[in-house]
C-alpha cells in the first residue's frame, strides 16, 4: 500500500475552527439586524428562509461536550446527534442557537421529532411534518407543509414573501448546489485530487460563511486550484490506494476517527452518499415548474435519506456512484441508535457485496473517543480485503 499523504491546502480550516470563526461574523450580522433561522436537516427548504431575507444556519450538533447535560433529560441510548443538538441548546453553548430567531425542526426520525418538543421549551421550534413516502398524497401533503412554513416566516417577521422572492432564492440555491456538486465530483478523478477529509470538512464548514455568493466563489476557486494541481501532477499513473465511498448518517462528529483515520491508513475517500456529500446536491429545484411549491416539494422529497420508506433510490444512487467514482469499497457509518440507517444497512450491505461485488464495512459509533483504537483496527483489516 502506498505511503500516507493527505495534502491539505495551506488555508485549510478544521470544522471547529470554521465554527468558531463564524461566531464573530454571526454576532456582527445580528448587530446589523440580520434575520437568522436555525435548522438541523437537509429536508428544510432553505429557499424559503432566503426568500424571507433571512439567513439559514446549521446548529451545532457534532461534538460530545454537551451530551452529559442532555442525558439529564433525554435517554442515554439515543443518537449522539440528537443529544448533542439538544445539549448545546440546554447548556447555551451554541452561539448559532442563541442568535437564531427561531428554530426549524422536521419529523424525520422519532428521536429528533420528540427532542424538538423539549427544544421548544428553550426556544420557539417550528416543526415541519415530513411525510415518509414519495407518492402523490405525500407530495401534496409536503407541498402544504412548505406553504405553512412560508406562512410561519411571514407571520414571524411581519413580511410578505412573493413568488419572485422564492424564484430568486431557488436560482441562488441551485447555483450553490451546482458548485458544491462539481467540487464533490472532483473525487471521480484518479488519482484522487484531494482528501475526503478536506471535502467533507469544507462542505460542513461552508455553512459558517453566511454569504451564499461568497461561499460559492470560495469553492469555485478551490475547484480551479485542485484541478490545476491535478493537471500538473508529475506522476500521471492512476493511484493504487483503495478508493472508498462513505455512506450513512451525518459524519461530522466522527470524521476524525473514521475518515481521517482511514486516509491515514492509506485509502482515499473519494465519494460521499451523505448529507455533507452529494445527497442533497444531486437534484436541483426545477426552476421551470410553474408551481413553485410543487417544485420545492418534489426536490426535497427526493432526498434519499433512510427516514423515507421505501428508499430504493438510495441503492440506485450508490450503485451509480460506485461506477462513476471507480469505488473499491464502501464504509457505512451508523450513529448509535439511529434505527433507520441501521435497519436500511441490511439492503446497502447486500447491494454492495452481492450486486456490486465490493467489500463493505459497517461502523456503528458515537461521538466518544472510546472506540477509536477498535475502529482503527477494523479499518486496517477492511483495507486488507481490498
Ligand atoms: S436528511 S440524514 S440531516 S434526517 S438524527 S436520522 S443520525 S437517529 S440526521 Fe439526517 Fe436530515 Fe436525513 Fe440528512 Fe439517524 Fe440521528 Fe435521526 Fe439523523
Amino acid at each position: 500500500m502506498e505511503a500516507t499523504k493527505i495534502q491539505l491546502p495551506a488555508d485549510f480550516e478544521t470544522y471547529g475552527e470554521a465554527r468558531r470563526a463564524g461566531f464573530l461574523r454571526m454576532k456582527a450580522l445580528k448587530e446589523q439586524g440580520a434575520r437568522v433561522v436555525g435548522l438541523f436537516c437537509s429536508f428544510v427548504p432553505t429557499e424559503l428562509v432566503y426568500a424571507a431575507g433571512a439567513l439559514p444556519v446549521g446548529l451545532c450538533a457534532f461534538t460530545d461536550e454537551p451530551i452529559p447535560a442532555a442525558e439529564a433529560n433525554l435517554p442515554r441510548n439515543l443518537c449522539p446527534l440528537i443529544k448533542a443538538s439538544y445539549g448545546f441548546a440546554l447548556t447555551d453553548t451554541c452561539p448559532y442557537f442563541y442568535f437564531s430567531d427561531f428554530v426549524v425542526g422536521e419529523t424525520t426520525c422519532d428521536g429528533k421529532k420528540k427532542m424538538f418538543e423539549l427544544l421548544h421549551e428553550i426556544k420557539d421550534t417550528y416543526v415541519m411534518q415530513l411525510p415518509h413516502s414519495r407518492d402523490a398524497s405525500a407530495l401534496a401533503f409536503w407541498r402544504n407543509e412548505i406553504i405553512s412554513f412560508q406562512k410561519k416566516l411571514e407571520e414571524f417577521y411581519g413580511i410578505t414573501i412573493t413568488e419572485e422572492d422564492i424564484r430568486s432564492a431557488i436560482r441562488r440555491k441551485n447555483r450553490e448546489r451546482d458548485v458544491m456538486r462539481r467540487y464533490l465530483e472532483l473525487g471521480k478523478l484518479d488519482p484522487a485530487p484531494m482528501s475526503g477529509y478536506e471535502m467533507g470538512t469544507r462542505i460542513d464548514a461552508g455553512s459558517f460563511s453566511f454569504d451564499l455568493e461568497e461561499r460559492c466563489d470560495g469553492v469555485e476557486q478551490r475547484i480551479a486550484e485542485v484541478l490545476a494541481q491535478w493537471e500538473a501532477r508529475p506522476d500521471k499513473t492512476p493511484s493504487h490506494r483503495p478508493r472508498l465511498l462513505v455512506t450513512g448518517c451525518p459524519n461530522a462528529g466522527v470524521r476524525e476517527k473514521i475518515i481521517r483515520a482511514v486516509e491515514e491508513l492509506g485509502a482515499d475517500v473519494v465519494a460521499f452518499d451523505t448529507c455533507n456529500g452529494i445527497r442533497e446536491k444531486v437534484e436541483p429545484v426545477d426552476a421551470s415548474n410553474p408551481d413553485v411549491y410543487d417544485a420545492l416539494a418534489r426536490k426535497y422529497l427526493s432526498i434519499n435519506c433512510s427516514v423515507m420508506s421505501p428508499n430504493e433510490s438510495r441503492r440506485d444512487y450508490i450503485g451509480q456512484m460506485i461506477d462513476d467514482y471507480k469505488v473499491d469499497g464502501v464504509i457505512e457509518i451508523v450513529l448509535q441508535s439511529c434505527h433507520t440507517y441501521d435497519v436500511e444497512a441490511f439492503f446497502i450491505r447486500r447491494f454492495v457485496t452481492q450486486e456490486k461485488g465490493l467489500p463493505y464495512l459497517n461502523i456503528e459509533t458515537d461521538y466518544s473517543q472510546s472506540d477509536k483504537g477498535q475502529i482503527n483496527t477494523r479499518l486496517a483489516a477492511f483495507l486488507e480485503t481490498i
